[in-house]
């Protein structure tokens, strides 16, 4: 298949500098040669270019309001081009606030091909608070908020452009931090939230198998949106935001093999990473060996090979 590479150097909403590294790393990670051996077409249409900031912008109680409403501008256009040159895109991060920007462009591109958009928030974060509710200011924490159509955020983008994520099409997978208020919204939304404990208590492949047969393969177009803090901080110590007790490297390359066998993913975000944190690239490559599952890479061919 056709892979569109689109990196996005974000650092403005979180607040541990370094993400803006974060294509380049993936890069050097080699992640088009990875997905390139597998037989795909892969085309990597650079850096989006860093826009000025949108003047006199400002939402009290977040930091780099400004900043962010004109990446999220810059983000959201190339993001709608690239998606219009036909492939799957993978936008490479930056902090998870460029969410705002890239799923709102898949959002839109969904509309306009009536296709039901269904995301999968890997994420030790719900990346559901509001300027009213958030304890940091940092806006890679509200992204989730801005895209189930927070009237709170609704500046960051033009009137009518944002076709918000409905309640239902939202899961968010690998939860274990969540702050207090953010949990009330949570509830109050009816988020689909699969906590580790439920991981742990159920296996990711059952979970996941729930998940993805609720989808109608017709219609869906799935975004995965990976924050490099969803997997356990000892396999990727490459984010500002780590949190014990994440996914395993097993667990979070079988959700690449489902992912990939589903046959719905449509887009990917990797968000986060953050190679000043890195040890010698060890979460850069990872991270580009999670994409290689999730675009078919296997030990054995599960749906050709005969067993008995
Ligand atoms: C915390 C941390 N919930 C906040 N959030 C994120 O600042 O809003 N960390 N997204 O990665
Ligand atoms: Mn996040
Ligand atoms: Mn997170
Ligand atoms: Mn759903």
């Amino acid at each position: 298949m056709d892979i569109s590479l689109l990196g996005i150097p974000l650092e403005a909403g979180n607040s541990v500098a370094g993400t803006l590294m974060g294509p380049a790393a993936l890069r050097t990670a080699g992640i088009a040669a990875m997905l390139d051996g597998l037989g795909h077409r892969v085309r990597d249409f650079g850096d989006v270019a860093p826009p000025l900031p949108a003047e006199g912008t400002r939402i009290a109680g977040c930091r780099n309001a400004g900043e962010i409403k004109a990446w999220t501008r810059v983000i959201h256009d190339r993001s709608l081009e690239v998606l219009g040159q036909g492939g799957i895109p993978i936008f490479m991060g930056g902090d998870h606030a460029l969410s705002m920007g890239t799923v709102s462009a898949v959002s839109r591109h969904c509309a306009r091909a009536e296709r039901d958009l269904v995301v999968l928030w890997l994420d030790a974060h719900a990346d559901f608070n509001t300027p009213a509710t958030t304890p940091s200011g940092n806006m890679h924490g509200m992204s989730l908020a801005f895209l189930n159509g927070e009237p709170s955020l609704a500046a960051l983008l033009a009137p009518g452009e944002l076709v918000p994520v409905p309640t239902r099409a939202i899961h968010i997978f690998g939860l274990r931090s969540i702050d207090i208020e953010e949990r009330t919204r949570l509830d109050d939304h009816g988020i689909d939230c699969i906590d580790m404990r439920a991981i742990d208590e159920n296996g990711v492949s059952n979970l996941l198998r729930t998940l993805l047969a609720g989808l109608d393969p017709e219609r869906t177009h799935l975004h995965v949106s990976l924050d490099v803090d969803f997997l356990d901080p000892a396999l990727a110590p490459a984010v500002g935001t780590t949190v014990p007790g994440g996914a395993t490297y097993r667990e979070a390359h079988l959700i690449m093999e489902m992912l990939h066998d589903s046959g719905l993913v449509g887009s990917l975000d990797i968000v986060e990473l953050n190679p000043f944190l890195d040890e010698r690239g060890k979460s850069a490559r990872l991270l580009a060996e999670l994409a290689a599952s999730l675009f078919g890479r296997t030990v054995l061919d599960r749906r050709t090979r005969q067993t008995t």
